[in-house]
């Protein structure tokens, strides 16, 4: 849902750049059965989670996957029918919930399935996916020792159904494939184990975008697609091998509401830290760091387009306006691309993190709720 907006800054989402994604990677495994999970946690990597969960399932996509079990009823309230997985830690006590919702959870303690249990009626069940970690050190199950303890519990209990395996990868991004083997043949060694207890589940998963796109003989019967669902790249150092040509989804864009011209030795913004060096045309933009513009914008080379040309920051960004050098007079109201194309130019999602020193997938992640996304279809 698009939302009433009376501001000059927005988020533009293109909902047909979501569905080539889902589709082109889709393609990869069109002879082979094995399915998409779109990832939706963080509402959508900050693209709108309904929306992207709505346009991937319609591109394709079988499952859903989020971080909070929250996320997961925000799908549901939106009447999403198709199975969602919560990939973080739920607490016990809030098992019935998960039931209630139809969601299926992720599991790796066998403590908090003893726990978890007392809050599950008689006749009650959950769908669980039991997770290995093998080798992020974040969460899942590490020994065999750990598993048979789990498992033995699972099978003793009606109420635990189980409905996946999974793991996840640590360095699929990244140009040395040896940790990638590494997980996988210790993710084999517990599946095949398990399958020597007699204990196989419906749904096995270990790849993320990366490893979806760059080794689909490693892929189960399902991967969790998420960052290059957005069209971006899971790495720089991977773009060029990328078997599909992905379409970026989100554009930042406001307009001028200011424009003037200052003579030489004004100061602009807080602190007083940039000051024109002759006559300059400065532009003011509506955005700022309460909606996730971050004031290191301005401190590290950040420019924006404007008519196809770049302006940059100058002056410190405020909480909800920052201003540009233009290299000539335009109009107010002119519209101003802070990520996107405009024109001949584009800035990139992956320039806008290499500015903040950081990766693709925190930028579209930080900007502010009080950005509406306006959903388009190009
Ligand atoms: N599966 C799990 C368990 C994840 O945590 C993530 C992304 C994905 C799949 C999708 O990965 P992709 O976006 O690379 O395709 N999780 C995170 C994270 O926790 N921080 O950055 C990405």
């Amino acid at each position: 849902m698009s939302q009433t907006f009376y501001r000059d800054t927005w988020a533009e989402v293109d909902l047909n750049a979501v569905s080539h994604n889902v589709s082109s990677i889709s393609q990869l495994y069109r002879e082979k059965n094995v399915h998409v999970m779109a990832v939706v946690k963080g509402n959508g990597y900050g693209h709108g989670a309904v929306e992207v969960a709505k346009t991937a399932l319609g591109s394709g996509a079988k499952y859903l996957a989020v971080a909070l079990l929250d996320e997961a009823i925000q799908l549901r309230e939106a009447n999403i029918t198709a199975p969602i997985l919560v990939l973080g830690r739920i607490r016990p006590e809030d098992v019935a919930i998960a039931v209630q919702w139809d969601v299926m959870i992720t599991v790796f303690q066998v403590g908090w399935l003893q726990e978890a249990k007392d809050y599950l009626s008689e006749g009650q069940s959950v769908q669980i996916h039991v997770k290995f970690d093998t080798g992020m050190g974040r969460v899942g199950l590490r020994s065999k020792e750990e598993a048979a303890l789990l498992f033995q519990f699972v099978i003793e209990h009606k109420s635990f159904n189980l409905h996946g395996i999974y793991t996840h990868f640590a360095t699929a991004d990244e140009p040395d494939v040896s940790f990638v083997n590494e997980q996988h043949e210790r993710f084999l060694s517990m599946l095949e184990w398990l399958k020597g207890w007699g204990i196989k589940a419906p749904l096995i998963h270990s790849g993320n975008s990366a490893a979806a796109m760059r080794f689909p003989d490693k892929m189960f019967n399902v991967f969790r697609l998420g960052i290059s669902m957005y069209g971006l790249t899971p790495s720089p150092a991977i773009t060029k091998e990328l078997p599909v040509t992905l379409k970026p989804a989100f554009s930042l864009k406001s307009r001028l509401v200011q424009v003037k011209e200052l003579p030489l030795g004004e100061s602009i913004s807080y602190g007083a830290t940039y000051r024109t060096k002759e006559s300059e045309w400065i532009g003011t933009i509506p955005i700022g760091y309460a909606d996730g513009w971050l004031r290191y914008h301005s401190t590290s080379g950040g420019e924006v387009l404007i008519n196809g040309d770049r302006a940059s920051f100058v002056g410190r960004i405020c909480m909800d306006q920052c201003m540009v050098r233009l290299s000539k007079p335009v109009e107010t109201g002119t519209i101003v691309t802070l990520i996107g194309e405009d024109g001949r130019d584009k800035i990139t999602m992956d320039e806008v993190a290499a500015r903040l020193g950081t990766i693709n997938y925190e930028i579209p992640c930080v900007i502010g709720q009080r950005v509406p996304r306006i959903y388009v279809r190009k």
